[in-house]
């Protein structure tokens, strides 16, 4: 009797099956990912479709383009995506709620569907304003338990830390779609292989380098950043002739989840920092959707996440559409320039 030797490649679905029989997950909460996984498969399409799709450019009219709540223009795909994720999630039965950066305030489950004991929140297409230029976007997602006794979640019920994410993700839509997970035990990248529609195991445990020699941030603000972040910046563009002793290299694609892909896989240091321009606001990037799962796959791949003064995963948010600054990468790159924050913070204390 020949026994069943399972190809050397892991799918998903048999990473999911492994990581709940080691009790690192439930069934729910492994229905909950395989649907978001599989409608990341379905945005991958459309993304992918281009001009042949007519799904580029603005939603809403010509000249009259639908804003969301962060006052931004919305992209016909950032519409498609947000709809794809709440139609996949809304008849499972395995969540209780969902909160996107494309919808003013969270949703429950439709009474007519069962709920489950989850949380869903997620950017459904973060960066679209690349696509029109064929960079590449991602949707970013992150799973809170819903509060004991609550059957109707709102707004106040996913204000809860990082710390408090049973599992996030982000999958990036580029030369290939590749969808990285944490359950709190490691982070892992699967890559879709499109012949037979499945997301397989490509890498298991992601580790950023402590060090490194890269950075990622919008230099056109540098006029408008605090002087902490000035200085920082400043000793690393000085390179070996400066304080830090070494040459840096700058990326920036302008798409968290394509920098952050990049650190997680050869290390960097990503921030968008408190500049004139959006402090009024806290900051950029949003905390519950962007910067919180992010912060996790990051520490779970060895490395920091930080608002410049305080560990991102516990930071207690205030608001569903909360903005915050944000360092993230290598260690000891998020700690030399956490060190800058609080030296200036001391200095004029
Ligand atoms: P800027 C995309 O709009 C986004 O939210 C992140 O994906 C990205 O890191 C950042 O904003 C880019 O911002 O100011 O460089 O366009």
């Amino acid at each position: 009797m020949s026994s069943i030797t399972p190809t050397s490649r892991h799918s998903l679905t048999r990473f999911l099956i492994e990581e709940e029989r080691a009790g690192h997950i439930g069934p729910d909460l492994r229905l909950l990912i395989e649907v978001v996984a599989r409608a990341c498969k379905r945005i991958s399409i459309e993304v992918g479709k281009g001009a042949l799709g007519g799904v580029l450019g603005d939603a809403g009219t010509p000249g009259a383009a639908s804003m969301n709540i962060q006052g931004e223009a919305q992209k016909k795909l950032d519409v498609i995506a947000n709809d794809v994720l709440m139609e996949a999630n809304a008849w499972g039965g395995h969540l209780a709620g969902l909160a996107s950066e494309e919808m003013d305030h969270s949703v429950p489950i439709d009474d007519m569907y069962p709920r489950g004991n989850y949380l869903l929140l997620f950017d459904p297409l973060d960066g679209s304003s690349n696509i029109d230029v064929n960079i590449s976007v991602g949707t970013i997602f992150s799973v809170l338990r819903c509060p004991e006794g609550v059957t109707v979640p709102a707004d106040e019920h996913y204000l809860q830390p990082g710390t408090s994410q049973l599992a996030a993700g982000y999958c990036t839509y580029g030369p290939n779609t590749t969808l990285v997970l944490t359950v709190g035990h490691g982070t892992h990248a699967f890559t879709l292989d499109r012949e037979i529609g499945s997301f397989m195991l490509t890498t298991r445990g992601m580790q950023i380098p402590a060090e490194t020699q890269e950075f990622a941030v919008n230099m056109s603000n540098q006029r408008h950043w605090q002087p902490p972040m000035q200085a920082y910046v400043a000793d690393l563009l000085a390179g070996k002739t400066g304080p830090r002793g070494k040459d840096f290299n700058m990326r920036w694609v302008a798409s968290m989840v394509a920098d952050v892909h990049r650190l997680l896989t050869r290390g960097g240091i990503f921030s968008y920092p408190l500049d004139a321009k959006c402090e009024a606001k806290g900051g950029k990037l949003r905390l519950m959707y962007e910067a919180n799962p992010m912060a996790m796959l990051v520490e779970q791949a060895g490395g920091a996440a930080s608002t410049g003064r305080q560990r991102m995963l516990e930071v207690q948010p205030t608001g569903l559409h909360q903005r915050v600054p944000v360092f993230l990468g290598s260690r000891n790159e998020v700690e030399a320039a956490v060190t800058y924050h609080r030296q200036h913070d001391a200095a004029t204390a």
